[in-house]
C-alpha cells in the first residue's frame, strides 16, 4: 500500500459523494501524453468463461457487421468474433489505480476486477466503490497499521489519504460525534477473507483514539483504560470458543456478531456489548477432513497446566482419545495451542473470570468430550460406564438419573408418563444433540459474561442507551454462499445478506434522492430500486399468506411433518413468486437471490428443525448441584424463587427457545426474530460498509485470482450497487472539474467565461450529447451510464488533432 501522505488541504475542492464528505484532489487531464498510444474505441475486455483470468484484453481490429465485430487478444494468441453487447470499453490508463471506483469512466466488472488486481500487486488492499470499502485479504503483515498511521487518519476527509479500514473507523466516529447519530459499520465476506482481521482494527482503532479523558475531538492516545483494555480482550476468549480451523481459514470464526462500543457526549468509551448469531453447533461432533473441533479443545487437552487438566479429568488425555476430536487435526500448522491458551487465560483474567469461574466454563466443554464418548451396543446394560460417569461427575448431576433419562425416557402420554425405549443411533443423535446445546449455551454464556464485564453504566443490552450516549456497531458476519450443495445453513446466511443488501439499497436510494434533491436534479420513478428485493425477502420471511419458507418449516415442524411435505407446501405457497421455482428432481427449489440464483436441497430439514433435546435430560441438567450448569439450563428449572441459578443471567439458546409445553421455535424462526432486531437497529445508524475480499484460494500472499474475485463482487454486492448506481446519473462531475477536464472541447468559447456553471453549459451544448443524458445541478454535472465515455471521446479525437498540428508544425520548423 502507499504509505499515507501527511499532506495538507492545497487546492483541492471539497464536495459530496453518496453522503460522504469528499476531498478532491485536482488532477491534470490537460497532458497531452497522459494516454498517449491509448485508443478508447479500439482496446476492451471480453469475459472468458471457464477461466481464471475472467477477462481477455482485446483490440478491436474489424466491425463484420451492425453488432459484430472481430476482436484480436492483446496477447496475439488468436482472433475472434463477438457481438459488441460482449465488449466492455477499457478504461484509458489515467484511471489506472484509481482509489474509488465509483470515478472509473467505464464502470462494469472487467473494470472493478482489473482496478482491485492492478492496486493488489502493490499492496494497495483498500479501494472505495462509492459507498463500500473494497478491503482484500493481503495475507501478509502490511506496514500499515500502527498508531503513527492512526494518527494520519485522525480527523481527515475522504479522498485525503489513501482508501483504510482506519478511515471508514474514523468517519464513523467523526460522524457519530457531529452529527450525535449511531454509527454502524458493517464487514462482510467469504470465509477467510479478512472480515474479523478488520473487525479487530476497528476496534483498535476506536480504543485508540477514544482514550479515557482524550475528548474524542483532541488528540487522543491516552492510556487505555480498563474498560476499553476488556474490550480489547473480548476478541480471544470469542475466538477460543468460537473459531475453528477449517479448510479455508485456520481461524474460521463459526458464529456472527455484532459489537456496539457506546461513547459518552465527549467522545469516550463508555461501555460495549456483544450480540451473537448462528453458532455452528454441528461441528461439536463432525468436523470435515482436514478441519478442527473448536479451538478450545485442542487449548485445554494440550496445553492446559496439570493442575487444571486434573480437575477436569483429563491429565492423561489427549484428543486423539476423544470422538469428538480424534479425526480431526489436533494441531495447526503455525499455530501454538499453548501459546494461545495463555492468551485466553490473560484476556479472562483481564475480564474478572476468575480461576474458578474459568474452571466452570471449560468443566462444560470436557464433559462435551465425554458425552461424546459414550457408547451404547444395543444392549444398554452395555453402556460404556467410564465416559458417562466421567460426564456426570463434570455437570455435577446423578450418573443414575442420567443414563434412566437418556436410555428410557419418560414421556408424557394423555395423563400419564410412561417409559419410551430409544435404540442405541437414536441415543447417539440425542447425546449429539445434548452436546451441541450444552455447547452452544455454554458460548452464550461466556458472551453474557463478557457483556456483564463492558456493558458500562448504562447498559446496551435491548438498547437503553442513556441521553447523550451514542454508539459504533461492528458487524462481522458471513458473506454470501453458493455452493454444490446448499442446504439450511446457506438458506439463513443468503437470507441475512438480502436483508443487509436491501438495508444497503435502502440507503443508497435515500442518499442518491437526496443529492439529486440537493443538486435540483429530476428524477423520475422508473428510478426506483427500493422494493427490488422485496419479493426474495417475503419468499423467505412472509409470516402472512401465502407464507415463506421459513414459516412453512415451522409449521411443519410442529405438525411432525416430513420434509416431503414441507417442499409441497413450500412449492404450493410460493409458486406464483417470480424469485421460486420448484426443483425438477423434487429435491429442493431454487431462490433467485440479488447474487444469483441458489439451489437448495430440503432432505433433513425437518428433522433438524424439530426439538433435538431430550428434555428430561434437560430438567435434570437444570438440577444439577453446579451453579454454571444448572443455570445454562435454567429455562427447564421449576419455578423456585430464591434458587440462586436465578441470579445468573443465561442467554436463551439460539439452538431452540420454549414456547410452552412441549413446543419450541425452529432455529430459522428464531434466526428470523434475532435479525428482525438487527435490522432494526441498523435502522437506526448511519451504516458503513466495507466488504472483505479473498484473493485466492490458497492462502498465499501477493497472488490474485480475477475470476475468484469477480464471483465475490457479485456475491457481495458491491457490482449490485453498481448496478443500481448506473440506474440514475452515476457519473458526476463538479463544474471546475469538468471545465478542467472538458475545456479543449470548446477551448475558445468558454475561455473569457469566469462563471464555472456557465461555462460547462456551453461545454455541453457543444459536445452532441442527448440532453436527456446529462443534467446540469447547483455545483455538479450529472451524467447517465456511458456518456462521460463519449465525451472523453471527443476529447481524445480533439487531443490527437492538437498532437498532429504541433507534429506538423515542429516538421515545418525543422
Ligand atoms: V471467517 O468467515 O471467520 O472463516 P474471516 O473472518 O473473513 O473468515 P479472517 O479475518 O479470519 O477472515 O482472516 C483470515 C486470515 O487472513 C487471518 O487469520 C490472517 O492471517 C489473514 N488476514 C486477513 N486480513 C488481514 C490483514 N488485513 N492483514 C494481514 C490478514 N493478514
Ligand atoms: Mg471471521
Amino acid at each position: 500500500m502507499t504509505p499515507p501522505e501527511d499532506k495538507a488541504v492545497t487546492r483541492g475542492t471539497m464536495y459530496h459523494s453518496h453522503g460522504i464528505e469528499v476531498y478532491h484532489k485536482p488532477r491534470d487531464f490537460t497532458n497531452l501524453d497522459h494516454d498517449a498510444g491509448f485508443n478508447l474505441q479500439k482496446l476492451a475486455w471480453i469475459e472468458q468463461k471457464d477461466t481464471a483470468e475472467a477477462f481477455a484484453r482485446v483490440r478491436v481490429i474489424d466491425e463484420i457487421s451492425e453488432d459484430t465485430v472481430l476482436v484480436e487478444h492483446e496477447d496475439h494468441s488468436r482472433e475472434e468474433q463477438v457481438s459488441k453487447e460482449q465488449l466492455y470499453m477499457m478504461n484509458p490508463p489515467k484511471y489506472d489505480h484509481v482509489e474509488d471506483m465509483a470515478e472509473l469512466l467505464h464502470m462494469h466488472e472487467p473494470a472493478v476486477v482489473h482496478n482491485l488486481t492492478q492496486r493488489y500487486k502493490r499492496n494497495d488492499i483498500y479501494t472505495y466503490s462509492g459507498m463500500f470499502l473494497v478491503a482484500v485479504n493481503p495475507y501478509r503483515n502490511l506496514p500499515i497499521y500502527s498508531t503513527d498511521i492512526i494518527r494520519q487518519y485522525r480527523k481527515k476527509r475522504r479522498g485525503e489519504l489513501s482508501p483504510h479500514i482506519y478511515a471508514i473507523a474514523d468517519h464513523a466516529f467523526h460522524d457519530m460525534l457531529h452529527d450525535k447519530e449511531n454509527q454502524s459499520i458493517l464487514i462482510t465476506g467469504e470465509s477467510g477473507a479478512g472480515k474479523t482481521e478488520n473487525t479487530k482494527i476497528v476496534i483498535q482503532y476506536l480504543a485508540s483514539i477514544a482514550g479515557n479523558g482524550s475528548n474524542g475531538f483532541g488528540t487522543g492516545f491516552a492510556k487505555k483504560s480498563t474498560l476499553e483494555t476488556q474490550i480489547l480482550q473480548a476478541n480471544p476468549i470469542l475466538e477460543a470458543f468460537g473459531n475453528a480451523q477449517t479448510i479455508r481459514n485456520n481461524n474460521s470464526s463459526r458464529f456472527g456478531k455484532f459489537i456496539r462500543i457506546a461513547f459518552n457526549r465527549s467522545g469516550d468509551i463508555s461501555g460495549a456489548f456483544i450480540d451473537w448469531y448462528l453458532l455452528e453447533t454441528s461441528r461439536v461432533h463432525t468436523q470435515t477432513l482436514e478441519e478442527r473441533n473448536y479451538h478450545i479443545f485442542y487449548q485445554l487437552l494440550n496445553a492446559a497446566d496439570q493442575g487444571i487438566k486434573e480437575q477436569l479429568k483429563i491429565s492423561q488425555h489427549c484428543p486423539a482419545d476423544f470422538n469428538y476430536t480424534k479425526n480431526s487435526n489436533h494441531t495447526i500448522q503455525g499455530v501454538d495451542d499453548t501459546a494461545e491458551y495463555s492468551k485466553l487465560v490473560h484476556s479472562m483474567k483481564i475480564m474478572g473470570i476468575d480461576a474458578n469461574e474459568r474452571l466452570e466454563f471449560f468443566r462444560v466443554v470436557i464433559a462435551v468430550l465425554y458425552l461424546g464418548n459414550i457408547v451404547v451396543n444395543g444392549n444398554y446394560s452395555r453402556v460404556d460406564v467410564s465416559n458417562y460417569e466421567m460426564a456426570c461427575q463434570l455437570l455435577e448431576i446423578s450418573p443414575q438419573s442420567f443414563k434412566k433419562n437418556l436410555l428410557e425416557p419418560q414421556i408424557k402420554a394423555g395423563n400419564e408418563w410412561v417409559s419410551q425405549s430409544k435404540s442405541s443411533s437414536q441415543i447417539k443423535d440425542n447425546l449429539d444433540a445434548l452436546s451441541k446445546v450444552l455447547y452452544e449455551r455454554n458460548f452464550g454464556h461466556l458472551v453474557s459474561r463478557i457483556n456483564s464485564a463492558i456493558d458500562g453504566p448504562q447498559s446496551l443490552e435491548g438498547m437503553s442507551i442513556s441521553e447523550g450516549e451514542r454508539f459504533i456497531g461492528v458487524l462481522d458476519i458471513a458473506g454470501f454462499e453458493i455452493f454444490k450443495v446448499n442446504s439450511f445453513e446457506q438458506l439463513c446466511i443468503n437470507y441475512t445478506n438480502e436483508k443487509l443488501q436491501d438495508f444497503f439499497n435502502q440507503n443508497m436510494f435515500v442518499l442518491e434522492e437526496r443529492e439529486y434533491k440537493k443538486e435540483n436534479i429530476r428524477c423520475d420513478e422508473s428510478l426506483d430500486y427500493r422494493n427490488d428485493l422485496q419479493p426474495t425477502i417475503s419468499l423467505i420471511e412472509s409470516s402472512k399468506n401465502p407464507i415463506g419458507i421459513l414459516s412453512c418449516l415451522e409449521e411443519e415442524c410442529v405438525t411432525q411433518g416430513t420434509d416431503e411435505r414441507l417442499l409441497a407446501k413450500i412449492c404450493d405457497q410460493n409458486k406464483s413468486n417470480e424469485r421460486f421455482t420448484r426443483d425438477k428432481y423434487n429435491q429442493g427449489f431454487s431462490i433467485k437471490h440479488y447474487a444469483g440464483e441458489v439451489k437448495y436441497q430440503t432432505a433433513g430439514w425437518i428433522e433438524r428443525g424439530k426439538d433435538p433435546l431430550n428434555e428430561n435430560v434437560a430438567r435434570l441438567l437444570a438440577e444439577s448441584t453446579n451453579p454454571h450448569v444448572a443455570a445454562l439450563f435454567k429455562d427447564y428449572a421449576p419455578e423456585l424463587p430464591n434458587s440462586p441459578v436465578r441470579q445468573l443471567d443465561v442467554r436463551k439458546s439460539l439452538y431452540r427457545t420454549r414456547k410452552g409445553a412441549g413446543n419450541f421455535h425452529t432455529v430459522g424462526y428464531k434466526h428470523k426474530q434475532q435479525l428482525s432486531v438487527l435490522m432494526d437497529t441498523l435502522q437506526k445508524t448511519h451504516p458503513h460498509f466495507v466488504r472483505c475480499i479473498l484473493p485466492n484460494d490458497r492462502k498465499r500472499p501477493g497472488e490474485i485470482q480475477p475470476k475468484l474475485v469477480l464471483d465475490q463482487l457479485r456475491c457481495n454486492g458491491v457490482l449490485e450497487g453498481i448496478r443500481i448506481c448506473r440506474v440514475g446519473f452515476p457519473n458526476r462531475l463538479l463544474f471546475e472539474q469538468f471545465r478542467e477536464q472538458y475545456k479543449l472541447l470548446a477551448p475558445d468559447l468558454i475561455e473569457n467565461e469566469r462563471d464555472h456553471r456557465k461555462a460547462c453549459q456551453m461545454l455541453l451544448s457543444t459536445s452532441q450529447l442527448d440532453s436527456d443524458q446529462f443534467q446540469i445541478g447547483r455545483t455538479k454535472v450529472f451524467f447517465k451510464a456511458g456518456m462521460l465515455g463519449k465525451l472523453e471521446e471527443h476529447r481524445d479525437i480533439r487531443l490527437s488533432e492538437i498532437a498532429t498540428k504541433i507534429q506538423a508544425a515542429c516538421l515545418g520548423v525543422i
